[in-house]
Protein backbone atom coordinates (compact mmCIF):
# COMPACT_ATOMS: atom_id res chain seq x y z
CA UNK A 1 0.00 0.00 0.00
CA UNK A 2 1.15 3.19 -0.94
CA UNK A 3 0.66 6.44 1.50
CA UNK A 4 0.13 9.78 -0.69
CA UNK A 5 1.83 12.11 2.60
CA UNK A 6 0.67 11.63 6.37
CA UNK A 7 -1.27 14.90 6.12
CA UNK A 8 -3.71 13.57 3.60
CA UNK A 9 -6.02 10.82 5.35
CA UNK A 10 -8.21 8.58 4.14
CA UNK A 11 -10.71 7.37 6.16
CA UNK A 12 -12.50 4.30 4.63
CA UNK A 13 -16.07 2.48 5.13
CA UNK A 14 -17.62 5.58 5.22
CA UNK A 15 -19.31 4.49 2.14
CA UNK A 16 -22.46 3.18 2.91
CA UNK A 17 -25.26 1.76 0.12
CA UNK A 18 -27.86 0.30 2.22
CA UNK A 19 -29.81 1.80 5.72
CA UNK A 20 -32.89 0.76 7.95
CA UNK A 21 -35.27 3.68 8.86
CA UNK A 22 -38.29 4.06 11.32
CA UNK A 23 -41.22 5.82 10.01
CA UNK A 24 -44.47 7.08 11.36
CA UNK A 25 -47.47 9.29 9.73
CA UNK A 26 -48.57 11.63 11.88
CA UNK A 27 -51.68 11.07 14.00
CA UNK A 28 -54.83 13.06 12.95
CA UNK A 29 -56.90 15.64 15.41
CA UNK A 30 -59.26 15.39 17.59
CA UNK A 31 -62.91 16.45 15.96
CA UNK A 32 -65.50 18.29 17.88
CA UNK A 33 -68.90 15.96 18.58
CA UNK A 34 -71.34 18.66 19.77
CA UNK A 35 -70.62 20.96 16.28
CA UNK A 36 -69.77 18.25 14.28
CA UNK A 37 -66.07 19.45 13.67
CA UNK A 38 -63.34 17.52 11.64
CA UNK A 39 -60.26 16.77 13.11
CA UNK A 40 -57.12 17.51 10.59
CA UNK A 41 -55.67 14.58 8.90
CA UNK A 42 -52.24 14.05 9.72
CA UNK A 43 -48.99 14.38 7.82
CA UNK A 44 -47.68 11.33 5.29
CA UNK A 45 -43.93 10.19 5.17
CA UNK A 46 -42.39 10.65 1.62
CA UNK A 47 -39.00 9.20 0.55
CA UNK A 48 -37.85 11.27 -2.38
CA UNK A 49 -34.87 11.10 -4.69
CA UNK A 50 -31.84 13.71 -4.71
CA UNK A 51 -29.30 14.20 -7.14
CA UNK A 52 -27.21 16.04 -4.53
CA UNK A 53 -27.83 13.46 -1.60
CA UNK A 54 -25.98 10.57 0.02
CA UNK A 55 -26.88 7.78 2.35
CA UNK A 56 -24.16 8.55 4.77
CA UNK A 57 -24.96 12.58 4.21
CA UNK A 58 -28.58 10.97 5.82
CA UNK A 59 -27.30 8.47 7.90
CA UNK A 60 -25.01 11.71 9.94
CA UNK A 61 -27.86 14.24 9.58
CA UNK A 62 -30.57 12.20 10.80
CA UNK A 63 -28.54 9.52 13.49
CA UNK A 64 -32.09 8.50 15.11
CA UNK A 65 -32.72 7.47 11.92
CA UNK A 66 -37.00 7.74 12.37
CA UNK A 67 -38.99 10.09 10.86
CA UNK A 68 -42.39 11.16 12.15
CA UNK A 69 -44.48 13.31 9.72
CA UNK A 70 -46.89 15.83 11.66
CA UNK A 71 -49.70 15.72 13.32
CA UNK A 72 -53.47 17.05 12.31
CA UNK A 73 -54.55 19.70 13.89
CA UNK A 74 -57.64 19.28 16.90
CA UNK A 75 -60.60 20.49 15.00
CA UNK A 76 -61.71 24.09 17.06
CA UNK A 77 -64.92 26.19 17.41
CA UNK A 78 -63.19 28.46 15.55
CA UNK A 79 -61.57 26.52 13.28
CA UNK A 80 -63.96 22.89 12.64
CA UNK A 81 -62.14 21.76 10.19
CA UNK A 82 -58.57 21.10 11.43
CA UNK A 83 -55.69 21.78 9.60
CA UNK A 84 -53.15 19.12 8.10
CA UNK A 85 -50.47 17.80 9.32
CA UNK A 86 -46.59 18.29 7.89
CA UNK A 87 -45.91 15.71 5.60
CA UNK A 88 -41.96 14.05 6.10
CA UNK A 89 -40.06 14.34 3.26
CA UNK A 90 -36.97 11.82 3.42
CA UNK A 91 -33.69 12.52 1.02
CA UNK A 92 -32.28 9.82 -0.56
CA UNK A 93 -29.86 9.76 -3.64
CA UNK A 94 -31.41 8.74 -7.16
CA UNK A 95 -30.74 5.15 -7.80
CA UNK A 96 -32.45 4.07 -4.48
CA UNK A 97 -34.73 0.89 -3.65
CA UNK A 98 -37.09 0.82 -0.72
CA UNK A 99 -38.06 -1.67 1.08
CA UNK A 100 -41.18 -1.93 3.30
CA UNK A 101 -41.71 -4.91 5.68
CA UNK A 102 -43.56 -7.18 3.26
CA UNK A 103 -41.01 -7.10 0.89
CA UNK A 104 -42.25 -4.58 -1.93
CA UNK A 105 -39.60 -2.73 -3.67
CA UNK A 106 -39.84 0.20 -5.40
CA UNK A 107 -37.19 1.79 -7.04
CA UNK A 108 -36.47 5.60 -7.03
CA UNK A 109 -34.51 6.31 -10.53
CA UNK A 110 -34.73 9.96 -11.12
CA UNK A 111 -34.55 13.13 -9.57
CA UNK A 112 -37.61 14.41 -7.47
CA UNK A 113 -39.35 10.75 -7.74
CA UNK A 114 -41.18 10.16 -4.67
CA UNK A 115 -43.02 7.19 -3.09
CA UNK A 116 -45.56 7.43 0.21
CA UNK A 117 -44.20 4.95 2.79
CA UNK A 118 -46.31 5.98 5.62
CA UNK A 119 -49.57 7.45 5.67
CA UNK A 120 -51.15 9.76 8.53
CA UNK A 121 -53.81 8.91 10.17
CA UNK A 122 -57.50 10.34 9.55
CA UNK A 123 -58.89 13.11 11.50
CA UNK A 124 -61.65 12.29 14.47
CA UNK A 125 -65.03 12.73 12.82
CA UNK A 126 -68.53 11.02 12.81
CA UNK A 127 -67.11 8.09 11.36
CA UNK A 128 -64.81 7.51 14.05
CA UNK A 129 -66.94 8.55 16.69
CA UNK A 130 -64.78 12.23 16.56
CA UNK A 131 -61.85 9.94 17.69
CA UNK A 132 -58.09 10.54 15.50
CA UNK A 133 -56.41 7.85 14.42
CA UNK A 134 -52.59 6.79 14.63
CA UNK A 135 -50.33 7.21 11.28
CA UNK A 136 -49.43 3.92 9.69
CA UNK A 137 -45.98 2.88 11.29
CA UNK A 138 -43.39 1.22 8.74
CA UNK A 139 -39.69 0.33 8.97
CA UNK A 140 -37.85 0.54 5.56
CA UNK A 141 -35.04 -0.63 3.99
CA UNK A 142 -32.99 1.76 1.73
CA UNK A 143 -30.28 -0.43 -1.26
CA UNK A 144 -27.98 1.84 -3.15
CA UNK A 145 -28.33 -0.50 -6.10
CA UNK A 146 -24.49 -0.83 -7.28
CA UNK A 147 -24.21 -1.34 -10.93
CA UNK A 148 -20.48 -3.06 -10.18
CA UNK A 149 -18.45 -4.08 -7.56
CA UNK A 150 -15.45 -2.18 -9.43
CA UNK A 151 -15.64 1.47 -11.60
CA UNK A 152 -12.91 2.06 -13.62
CA UNK A 153 -12.22 5.80 -13.46
CA UNK A 154 -9.53 7.69 -15.67
CA UNK A 155 -9.07 10.17 -18.04
CA UNK A 156 -10.18 9.39 -21.63
CA UNK A 157 -8.06 6.45 -23.79
CA UNK A 158 -6.21 5.37 -20.51
CA UNK A 159 -7.55 1.94 -21.57
CA UNK A 160 -10.04 1.30 -19.43
CA UNK A 161 -12.47 -0.05 -22.02
CA UNK A 162 -9.17 -2.40 -23.55
CA UNK A 163 -8.53 -3.51 -19.81
CA UNK A 164 -12.29 -4.55 -19.58
CA UNK A 165 -11.57 -6.33 -22.22
CA UNK A 166 -8.89 -8.06 -20.98
CA UNK A 167 -10.03 -9.12 -18.01
CA UNK A 168 -14.03 -10.05 -19.13
CA UNK A 169 -15.60 -11.00 -22.35
CA UNK A 170 -16.99 -7.71 -22.88
CA UNK A 171 -16.53 -6.42 -25.68
CA UNK A 172 -17.07 -2.65 -25.54
CA UNK A 173 -15.41 -0.20 -27.99
CA UNK A 174 -12.08 0.85 -28.18
CA UNK A 175 -10.67 3.31 -30.13
CA UNK A 176 -7.48 6.31 -30.01
CA UNK A 177 -9.99 9.11 -29.60
CA UNK A 178 -11.18 10.87 -26.46
CA UNK A 179 -14.98 9.51 -25.39
CA UNK A 180 -15.08 6.36 -26.97
CA UNK A 181 -17.36 5.09 -24.48
CA UNK A 182 -20.40 6.91 -23.60
CA UNK A 183 -22.49 4.70 -21.56
CA UNK A 184 -20.88 1.87 -18.37
CA UNK A 185 -20.34 -1.28 -20.10
CA UNK A 186 -20.48 -4.17 -17.32
CA UNK A 187 -18.19 -6.77 -17.84
CA UNK A 188 -17.67 -9.77 -14.99
CA UNK A 189 -14.18 -11.39 -13.93
CA UNK A 190 -14.75 -15.00 -13.71
CA UNK A 191 -11.90 -16.73 -11.76
CA UNK A 192 -10.77 -20.59 -11.71
CA UNK A 193 -12.53 -21.05 -8.86
CA UNK A 194 -15.67 -19.69 -10.63
CA UNK A 195 -15.72 -16.27 -8.18
CA UNK A 196 -17.21 -13.58 -10.07
CA UNK A 197 -16.46 -9.97 -9.75
CA UNK A 198 -18.44 -7.51 -11.74
CA UNK A 199 -16.75 -4.51 -13.38
CA UNK A 200 -18.11 -1.09 -14.91
CA UNK A 201 -15.84 0.36 -17.52
CA UNK A 202 -17.43 4.01 -17.25
CA UNK A 203 -16.68 7.25 -19.53
CA UNK A 204 -14.01 8.76 -19.83
CA UNK A 205 -13.36 11.97 -17.13
CA UNK A 206 -11.89 15.21 -17.57
CA UNK A 207 -11.19 18.54 -15.32
CA UNK A 208 -14.16 20.22 -14.60
CA UNK A 209 -16.45 16.79 -14.47
CA UNK A 210 -18.34 18.05 -11.78
CA UNK A 211 -19.17 21.03 -13.27
CA UNK A 212 -20.89 19.29 -16.07
CA UNK A 213 -17.74 19.51 -18.67
CA UNK A 214 -17.54 16.27 -20.93
CA UNK A 215 -19.47 13.62 -19.91
CA UNK A 216 -19.41 15.20 -16.23
CA UNK A 217 -22.27 14.29 -14.13
CA UNK A 218 -23.28 11.29 -16.02
CA UNK A 219 -20.12 9.72 -15.26
CA UNK A 220 -19.81 10.61 -11.70
CA UNK A 221 -23.17 9.13 -11.28
CA UNK A 222 -22.01 5.72 -12.02
CA UNK A 223 -18.80 6.27 -9.91
CA UNK A 224 -21.22 6.47 -6.84
CA UNK A 225 -23.18 2.96 -8.02
CA UNK A 226 -19.63 0.99 -7.61
CA UNK A 227 -18.26 -0.33 -4.48
CA UNK A 228 -14.62 0.18 -4.76
CA UNK A 229 -12.94 2.12 -7.66
CA UNK A 230 -9.82 1.33 -10.07
CA UNK A 231 -8.22 4.60 -11.24
CA UNK A 232 -6.98 3.51 -14.95
CA UNK A 233 -4.21 6.22 -15.87
CA UNK A 234 -2.03 6.20 -19.10
CA UNK A 235 1.61 6.37 -17.94
CA UNK A 236 2.41 9.00 -20.72
CA UNK A 237 -0.01 11.64 -19.44
CA UNK A 238 -3.10 12.95 -21.28
CA UNK A 239 -4.07 15.67 -23.41
CA UNK A 240 -7.01 16.39 -24.96
CA UNK A 241 -6.71 18.33 -27.70
CA UNK A 242 -3.44 20.41 -28.99
CA UNK A 243 -5.35 23.40 -27.18
CA UNK A 244 -6.04 22.30 -23.88
CA UNK A 245 -2.69 21.36 -21.94
CA UNK A 246 -0.66 17.85 -21.19
CA UNK A 247 -1.02 16.43 -18.19
CA UNK A 248 1.00 13.44 -16.65
CA UNK A 249 0.06 10.57 -15.18
CA UNK A 250 0.45 12.04 -11.83
CA UNK A 251 -1.47 15.16 -12.68
CA UNK A 252 -4.20 13.01 -14.25
CA UNK A 253 -4.28 11.41 -10.92
CA UNK A 254 -4.29 14.48 -8.51
CA UNK A 255 -7.27 15.76 -11.10
CA UNK A 256 -9.10 12.99 -11.06
CA UNK A 257 -9.08 13.35 -6.78
CA UNK A 258 -9.99 16.35 -7.19
CA UNK A 259 -12.89 15.83 -9.47
CA UNK A 260 -14.09 13.35 -7.08
CA UNK A 261 -13.83 15.53 -4.24
CA UNK A 262 -15.23 18.57 -5.76
CA UNK A 263 -18.34 16.39 -6.80
CA UNK A 264 -19.29 14.88 -3.89
CA UNK A 265 -16.73 14.18 -1.13
CA UNK A 266 -18.00 10.74 0.17
CA UNK A 267 -16.92 9.21 -3.22
CA UNK A 268 -13.43 9.54 -1.52
CA UNK A 269 -14.39 7.12 0.82
CA UNK A 270 -14.23 4.18 -1.22
CA UNK A 271 -11.09 1.99 -1.38
CA UNK A 272 -9.05 2.75 -4.52
CA UNK A 273 -6.94 0.83 -6.51
CA UNK A 274 -4.26 1.81 -9.34
CA UNK A 275 -3.65 0.16 -12.47
CA UNK A 276 -0.72 2.32 -14.33
CA UNK A 277 -1.62 1.60 -17.71
CA UNK A 278 0.65 1.39 -20.88
CA UNK A 279 3.60 0.36 -19.73
CA UNK A 280 4.86 -1.32 -22.83
CA UNK A 281 5.17 2.04 -24.19
CA UNK A 282 9.08 2.70 -24.72
CA UNK A 283 10.28 4.75 -21.61
CA UNK A 284 7.70 3.19 -19.69
CA UNK A 285 9.81 2.18 -16.61
CA UNK A 286 11.47 5.07 -16.36
CA UNK A 287 7.74 7.23 -16.12
CA UNK A 288 7.05 4.79 -13.54
CA UNK A 289 9.36 5.12 -11.29
CA UNK A 290 9.56 9.16 -11.71
CA UNK A 291 5.61 8.21 -10.68
CA UNK A 292 5.89 5.88 -7.58
CA UNK A 293 8.17 8.94 -6.41
CA UNK A 294 5.67 11.71 -7.05
CA UNK A 295 2.70 9.29 -5.43
CA UNK A 296 5.38 8.08 -2.36
CA UNK A 297 6.03 12.33 -1.46
CA UNK A 298 3.39 14.38 -3.03
CA UNK A 299 4.03 17.53 -1.13
CA UNK A 300 6.96 17.95 -3.18
CA UNK A 301 5.43 18.37 -6.39
CA UNK A 302 1.94 20.00 -5.66
CA UNK A 303 3.94 23.61 -6.17
CA UNK A 304 3.38 22.29 -9.88
CA UNK A 305 -0.45 22.62 -9.63
CA UNK A 306 -3.08 25.49 -9.58
CA UNK A 307 -4.42 26.24 -6.06
CA UNK A 308 -7.68 25.54 -6.91
CA UNK A 309 -7.01 21.91 -8.37
CA UNK A 310 -5.14 20.55 -4.91
CA UNK A 311 -7.17 17.67 -3.16
CA UNK A 312 -8.36 18.64 0.02
CA UNK A 313 -7.07 14.97 1.11
CA UNK A 314 -5.29 12.67 -1.59
CA UNK A 315 -5.88 8.99 -2.24
CA UNK A 316 -4.33 6.04 -0.27
CA UNK A 317 -4.33 3.55 -2.82
CA UNK A 318 -4.76 -0.16 -1.80
CA UNK A 319 -2.56 -1.26 -4.25
CA UNK A 320 -0.88 0.47 -7.51
CA UNK A 321 0.05 -2.57 -10.24
CA UNK A 322 1.72 -1.59 -14.02
CA UNK A 323 -0.11 -2.91 -16.48
CA UNK A 324 -0.51 -3.35 -20.21
CA UNK A 325 -3.92 -3.82 -21.45
CA UNK A 326 -2.66 -4.97 -25.02
CA UNK A 327 0.05 -7.11 -23.93
CA UNK A 328 -1.54 -8.51 -20.95
CA UNK A 329 1.40 -7.71 -18.51
CA UNK A 330 0.08 -7.42 -15.10
CA UNK A 331 -3.50 -8.23 -15.70
CA UNK A 332 -3.33 -11.75 -13.58
CA UNK A 333 -1.69 -9.29 -10.42
CA UNK A 334 -4.55 -7.23 -10.91
CA UNK A 335 -7.78 -9.28 -11.24
CA UNK A 336 -5.84 -10.90 -7.57
CA UNK A 337 -5.56 -7.50 -5.74
CA UNK A 338 -9.15 -6.46 -7.07
CA UNK A 339 -10.50 -9.61 -5.70
CA UNK A 340 -7.95 -9.05 -2.23
CA UNK A 341 -9.06 -5.40 -1.98
CA UNK A 342 -13.26 -6.64 -2.23
CA UNK A 343 -12.99 -9.14 0.31
CA UNK A 344 -10.64 -7.28 3.19
CA UNK A 345 -13.41 -4.46 2.75
CA UNK A 346 -16.00 -6.96 3.04
CA UNK A 347 -14.44 -8.74 6.25
CA UNK A 348 -13.92 -4.69 7.56
CA UNK A 349 -17.41 -4.30 7.05
CA UNK A 350 -18.49 -7.92 9.32
CA UNK A 351 -16.24 -6.69 11.52
CA UNK A 352 -17.69 -3.78 11.85
CA UNK A 353 -21.05 -5.09 11.88
CA UNK A 354 -20.49 -7.42 14.37
CA UNK A 355 -19.01 -5.05 16.71
CA UNK A 356 -22.25 -3.41 16.79
CA UNK A 357 -24.48 -5.91 17.33
CA UNK A 358 -21.81 -7.24 20.29
CA UNK A 359 -22.15 -3.78 21.71
CA UNK A 360 -26.29 -3.33 21.18
CA UNK A 361 -26.21 -6.68 23.10
CA UNK A 362 -24.27 -5.76 25.58
CA UNK A 363 -26.06 -2.07 25.91
CA UNK A 364 -29.84 -3.84 26.27
CA UNK A 365 -28.42 -6.49 28.89
CA UNK A 366 -27.24 -3.28 30.92
CA UNK A 367 -30.66 -1.75 30.61
CA UNK A 368 -32.29 -5.32 32.10
CA UNK A 369 -29.87 -5.45 34.62
CA UNK A 370 -30.35 -1.81 35.79
CA UNK A 371 -34.28 -1.92 35.37
CA UNK A 372 -36.14 -2.19 39.37
CA UNK A 373 -37.64 -5.27 39.77
CA UNK A 374 -40.99 -5.86 38.72
CA UNK A 375 -44.14 -4.53 41.43
CA UNK A 376 -46.07 -7.09 42.40
CA UNK A 377 -44.72 -9.52 40.48
CA UNK A 378 -46.14 -7.56 37.30
CA UNK A 379 -43.43 -6.67 34.62
CA UNK A 380 -44.39 -3.12 33.57
CA UNK A 381 -44.97 -2.91 29.80
CA UNK A 382 -42.38 -1.12 27.88
N1 LIG B 1 0.31 0.79 -26.20
C1 LIG B 1 -0.82 0.59 -25.53
N2 LIG B 1 -1.97 1.10 -25.99
C2 LIG B 1 -3.10 0.90 -25.27
C3 LIG B 1 -3.11 0.13 -24.07
N3 LIG B 1 -4.36 0.10 -23.61
C4 LIG B 1 -5.12 0.80 -24.47
N4 LIG B 1 -4.38 1.27 -25.48
C5 LIG B 1 -4.82 2.09 -26.62
O1 LIG B 1 -5.30 3.32 -26.11
C6 LIG B 1 -6.42 3.79 -26.91
C7 LIG B 1 -7.60 4.07 -26.01
O2 LIG B 1 -8.04 2.85 -25.44
P1 LIG B 1 -9.51 2.69 -24.83
O3 LIG B 1 -9.53 1.35 -24.18
O4 LIG B 1 -10.55 2.98 -25.84
O5 LIG B 1 -9.47 3.86 -23.76
P2 LIG B 1 -10.63 4.35 -22.77
O6 LIG B 1 -10.00 4.70 -21.49
O7 LIG B 1 -11.72 3.34 -22.72
O8 LIG B 1 -11.11 5.67 -23.51
P3 LIG B 1 -12.55 6.42 -23.39
O9 LIG B 1 -13.62 5.42 -23.62
O10 LIG B 1 -12.49 7.45 -24.45
O11 LIG B 1 -12.59 7.03 -22.05
C8 LIG B 1 -6.68 2.69 -27.94
O12 LIG B 1 -6.06 3.06 -29.14
C9 LIG B 1 -6.02 1.46 -27.33
O13 LIG B 1 -5.61 0.53 -28.30
C10 LIG B 1 -1.86 -0.43 -23.64
O14 LIG B 1 -1.73 -1.10 -22.61
N5 LIG B 1 -0.75 -0.15 -24.40
MG1 LIG C 1 -13.65 3.47 -23.29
Amino acid sequence: MVRCGSVWFRKYGNFIDNLRLFTRGGSGGMGYPRLGGEGGKGGDVWVVAHKKMTLKQLKDKYPQKRFVAGEGANSRVNALKGSRGKDCEIPVPVGISVTDENGKIIELNKEKDRILVAEGGLGGKLLTNFLPLKGQKRVIHLDLKLIADIGLVGFPNAGKSSLLSQVSHAKPAIADYAFTTLQPELGKIVYNDFRQISVADLPGLIEGAHMNKGMGHKFLKHIERTRQLLFVVDISGFQLSSQTQYRTAFETIILLTKELELYKEELQTKPVLLAVNKMDLPGAQDMFHVLMNQLQNPKDFLHLFKKNMIPERTVEFQHIIPISAITGEGIEELKNYIRKSLDEHANQENGAYHKKQLLNLQISNTISYNEPPPKNGVTSPR
